[in-house]
């Protein structure tokens, strides 16, 4: 199980894999961070495919075309604004990385790539999003033979060392 996840330090719009995950807000229509990057290097075509959706309620997830991106697609998924942990942050962190697994495995995909959802502007501690994140890893692999490939990309070398301690921890 372990050979199938991957802890990448860097940028998530260069990883070539079937889909990259977004950490969007719920309107789609794009944003900074991880959001705006995406939106950057995949070209306006990606927004005028989310300006379709009708947005997107937090812990769940859409998917769209990849445009310009190495990823043939993206999987929008829009985190929980951190309040502390007492507004069902987790569980909903949770359902957004369920979600991605679910359409991954609805549209036939075989590589995903993550960056840690809801851990820069909503504020979401890391190493408890870390562990949630690694924990449904580890599930949909459990569930999907099919899923050769998870990445969790980590924007800087701290970020990979929280990853990779935490997958110490989760995943025998
Ligand atoms: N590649 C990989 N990871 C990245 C990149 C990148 N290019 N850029 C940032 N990160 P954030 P959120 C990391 O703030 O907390 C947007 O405006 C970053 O270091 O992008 O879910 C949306 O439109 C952090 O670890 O997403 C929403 O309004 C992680 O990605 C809001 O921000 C997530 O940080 C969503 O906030």
């Amino acid at each position: 199980m372990r050979d199938k996840i991957e802890i990448v330090q860097g940028d998530i719009t260069k990883v070539t894999v079937d889909a990259i995950v977004n950490a969007a807000n719920s309107s789609l229509l794009g944003g900074g961070g991880v959001d705006g990057a995406i939106h950057r290097a995949a070209g306006p075509e990606l927004l005028a495919e989310c300006r379709t959706l009708g947005g997107c309620p937090t812990g769940e997830a859409k998917i769209t075309g990849g445009y310009r991106l190495p990823a043939q697609h993206v999987i929008h998924t829009v985190g929980p604004v951190w309040h502390g942990g007492g507004r069902g942050e987790a569980e909903q962190l949770r359902s957004c990385y369920r979600n991605c697994f679910r359409l991954a495995h609805e549209n036939g995909l075989t590589s995903i790539a993550f960056p840690a959802i809801s851990t820069g502007v909503y504020g979401y501690p890391k190493r408890p999003a870390c562990r949630i994140a690694l924990e449904e890893a580890k599930a949909a692999l459990a569930s999907c033979p099919e899923l050769r490939k998870i990445i969790f990309t980590a924007f800087s070398a701290e970020d990979a060392d929280i990853y990779r301690e935490t997958m110490q921890e989760v995943v025998a």
